[in-house]
């Protein structure tokens, strides 16, 4: 059974409620996805500072990019009884059974970030994300704009049947196919990484003839095109000019690539989205009324000028 302990009145006394806490003590296992990029870094470290500044006992599990990890995870923090579980999950499928098992102990599954495909929804209260669907159709729009609707892109997909990746494939196709001269002409998964995406690109550029043809690059994160971003210039090419650069995340690394002049667009993701999700939870856990099945955090693009016509 799920325990939740008011504090402050009687039992913790007056000082925990002058310290101005959340008066709400929590107990919450979270099982991350693992440190593929520089964005989920900052995330973690996020949800480790803004737990604690709510006095929030945070079970913190890294699965290091692993569905199994992520499973014996939250396994480990049904049997320690936790208040609630929060999971970013590292693809969409294979959790049906584990869910069930935290419904059955009378435990809530919240998700943060990614998420899952199961067919009963009740299996979790609500996930907390931004809308990858709408990062795509924001890179999507970016790109045919700077293009006037004619361009071959070549695109670093990120983990294969991960949500991000689903998304923001799914939600960048939906604008540019209503430009008939805009199509990707080469897809290959970087899984995330700053490695994968250098590879990936390395092997466009060989399939390509050194990019001929080609008038962008869409990467499902930063650090796949920060990968890609060396491999061209290894080759003596020029990204942001000879190719337009456009990806997700916006971390500080980007934001130099695009201070530089070497990408051109890159879609903002929250990291310190701590503030949003524990909320959601404490809240939930106090009043137990339905929430929406997600709780939508706002996505925003930012780019560096491209060259006026
Ligand atoms: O864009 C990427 C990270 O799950 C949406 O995961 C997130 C993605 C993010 O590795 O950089």
């Amino acid at each position: 059974m799920q325990q939740i302990k008011w504090v402050g009145g009687a039992v913790v006394g007056a000082s925990m409620l002058l310290a101005g806490s959340s008066a709400f003590a929590v107990t919450i296992g979270f099982s991350q996805v693992g440190d593929e990029g520089d964005w989920r870094p900052a995330f973690s470290a996020d949800m480790k500072a803004e737990a604690q500044k709510e006095g929030i006992d945070l079970k913190f599990a890294d699965a290091q990019g692993k569905e199994e990890e992520q499973l014996k995870a939250v396994r480990a923090f049904i049997a320690q009884k936790v208040d609630a579980i929060l999971i970013a999950p590292v693809v969409v499928t294979g959790w049906d059974a584990v869910l069930k098992e935290a419904k059955a102990a009378g435990i809530p599954v919240f998700l943060a970030d990614r998420d899952v495909d199961v067919a009963d929804k009740s299996l979790y209260v609500t996930r907390i994300s931004a809308d990858f669907n709408l990062e795509g159709r924001l890179a999507g729009a970016w790109l045919a704009q700077a293009s006037k609707g004619q361009c071959n892109i070549v695109e670093e997909q990120g983990t294969t049947g991960s949500a991000p990746a689903i998304e923001r494939k799914k939600g960048f196709e939906a604008v540019i196919s209503n430009f008939p001269a805009m199509k990707i002409v080469k897809s290959q998964s970087g899984d995330f990484t700053t490695d994968g995406g250098k590879q990936v690109m390395e092997s466009f550029i060989k399939a390509t003839d050194n990019l001929k043809g080609i008038c962008a690059s869409f990467a499902h994160n930063d650090n796949m095109q920060l990968g890609a971003i060396q491999a061209m210039k290894e080759a003596g090419l020029k990204p942001g000019k000879d190719v337009l650069m456009v990806s997700v995340d916006y971390v500080p690394a980007m934001k130099k690539a695009l201070a530089d002049g070497e990408a051109n667009a890159s879609v903002e993701l929250r990291s310190a989205i701590g503030k949003y999700i524990y909320p959601v939870i404490t809240g939930w856990l106090k009043d137990k009324k339905e929430l929406p099945k997600w709780v939508v955090i706002p996505s925003d693009l930012h780019h560096a000028a491209v060259a006026a016509d």
